[in-house]
């Protein structure tokens, strides 16, 4: 009876350690694809290609992301130091007021809380639904129409 005991003591132990060494591992592999940026619990990655926002979306989908939300301004600096090497160009990020006008969306399904809109923007001038970043002297943001072609800002989750 004790030995049995011993023994059921010792196999829990081993699952503990099994337990502690595999969220090591979890831990460990929780790391940015090669060439993709870390803030906080996402990674970031500049698209330099130019296509219309759908395809931009598109082709983050394409990586396991999707078009960049941005939920504070810290991140906004981060999302926009991805873009300083090309001198800070016009970029898609995943905001979108495609299917309602005026109500805005991200399309990593995230809630629309922070924004950096430029003066005077969004103005939806002839239908504009998605938003474009490093707009105008500030590098603010602007609504744009959609099939416009930009480069583009992915992220995922880590
Ligand atoms: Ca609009
Ligand atoms: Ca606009």
């Amino acid at each position: 009876m004790k030995l049995l005991t011993v023994a059921a003591l010792l196999c829990a132990m081993m699952a503990l350690t099994m337990a502690v060494a595999n969220s090591h591992l979890v831990k460990s592999s929780k790391r940015c694809p090669y060439r993709w940026t870390r803030q906080d619990n996402r990674c970031f990655y500049y698209v330099p290609t130019t296509m219309s926002w759908a395809r931009a979306e598109r082709n983050c989908l394409s990586m396991g992301a999707n078009l960049a939300s941005v939920r504070s301004i810290r991140e906004y600096q981060t999302i926009q130091r991805l873009t300083a090497h090309y001198g800070y160009p016009q970029t898609w990020i995943g905001g979108t007021d495609a299917p309602q006008e005026g109500i805005w969306l991200w399309s990593d399904g995230t809630s629309f809380h922070y924004s950096h809109w430029c003066r005077g923007e969004p103005n939806n001038n002839h239908n504009q639904h998605c938003i474009q970043m490093n707009y105008g002297g500030s590098k603010c943001w602007d609504d744009l129409q959609c099939d416009a072609q930009l480069p583009s800002v992915c992220a995922k989750k880590v």
